[in-house]
């Protein structure tokens, strides 16, 4: 062996020493201490010292390592304290990073303004689970096994009796178990169909309402909607209601708003109609409130609209993808 402990041991100091930047300090650690290191080595050839001086040499070496290692890293932190503190290497004048702000997604906006146009006319927010029972999704809102509105292809099955659901009419339903008339509420949420391409997602939202008392009639109905639609697009816009068919509703209606984009002209958004279709509804079917033990003097309205739709209309928006795509500079637009 060429050099002593005690050699590799003040070398090192000495180097230090003429250090003056934290690169060399690093290099110097690496050239000490590191795999390759003259410490390193020392201690690996030990082994080939006689064996009675192993112990000593092996208690010195280990006792300048431990020693270095903390001499190298004090003189690290010193230089690193040393770059901010004076600012002769780190430029403290440059602007700081901007921190990415978030914001509310278009479709949480939406949602939250078709609520808050509800809530003022007195209706009640309530939620429920996403994953439901055949009873609620379908059994109880008059849809029959073998309706079309429960086929494989429109339907997430989780298994047999369990799906994701297809609307959020379940939560109504389980609000009037609960609750007796009068009942004024509106469910919010996330929506499944098995369905995918320019129009349709997966997962889409819907906001429903459901309002029950005595002498509800459909002239109620219409009031009600028209005011909303009034307050969510303009207060002059037109609508109208055209006679449809739900399995929920009977009677039922769409409601059309005047294409927002050629008023009436015609042209490619309402498919030269001139009318955009927007919400689904109509007076609550008499086999629900059967299904939920109310009494038959009571009646009802429900309504179903999806929110991407709306959210489409109002910021003029062309493909519902957009919604999902988590682009930035497409939400940062809202
Ligand atoms: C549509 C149609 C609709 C309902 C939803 C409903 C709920 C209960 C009872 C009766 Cl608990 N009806 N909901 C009624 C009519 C239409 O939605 O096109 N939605 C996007």
């Amino acid at each position: 062996m060429e050099k002593t402990i005690e050699q590799i041991h003040q070398e090192a100091l000495n180097e230090l020493e003429a250090a003056s930047e934290a690169e060399a300090v690093q290099a110097l650690s690496v050239g000490y201490l590191g795999r390759k290191g003259a410490v390193t080595q020392f201690l690996r050839n030990i082994s080939k010292l006689p064996p009675e001086q192993r112990p000593a040499a092996g208690k010195q070496a280990n006792k300048t390592k431990k020693a270095l290692e903390k001499i190298f890293e004090d003189a690290l932190n010193r230089l690193k304290t040393k770059d901010t503190v004076t600012g002769d290497r780190i430029d403290v004048s440059l602007p700081g990073r901007t921190l990415l702000a978030g914001s509310v997604h278009p479709i949480t906006q939406i949602t939250k303004l078709m609520c808050d146009i509800f809530t003022n006319l007195g209706f009640d927010i309530v939620e429920g689970p996403e994953v439901e029972s055949d009873y609620y999704n379908f059994e109880a809102l008059n849809i029959p096994k073998n309706h079309p509105a429960r086929d494989m292809q429109d339907t997430f099955y989780i298994s047999d009796n369990i799906v994701l659901r297809t609307h959020t009419s379940p939560v109504q339903i389980r609000t009037m178990e609960k609750q007796t008339p009068p009942v004024r509420i509106i469910a919010p949420g996330k929506v499944y169909r098995c369905d995918s391409d320019l129009t349709h997602t997966p997962m889409f939202h819907q906001v429903e309402g459901l309002l029950v008392d005595e002498n509800v009639s459909f002239g109620d109905l219409k009031g009600t909607i028209t005011t909303f639609v009034h307050r969510m697009f303009d207060d002059r816009i037109s609508l109208r209601f055209r006679p449809s068919f739900f399995p929920f509703t009977e009677p039922s209606a769409e409601v059309d708003i005047l294409c927002v984009i050629c008023r009436g002209k015609g042209c490619r958004v309402c498919s030269q109609t001139g009318w955009i279709e927007v919400i689904g509804a109509g007076m609550v079917h008499p086999a629900l409130f059967e299904n939920v033990g109310y009494a038959s003097r009571f009646t009802g309205f429900a309504f179903g609209m999806g929110v991407e739709r709306i959210a489409m209309l109002k910021y003029g928006i062309d493909d519902i993808r957009k919604y999902f795509d988590n682009d930035l500079r497409f939400l940062r637009q809202f």
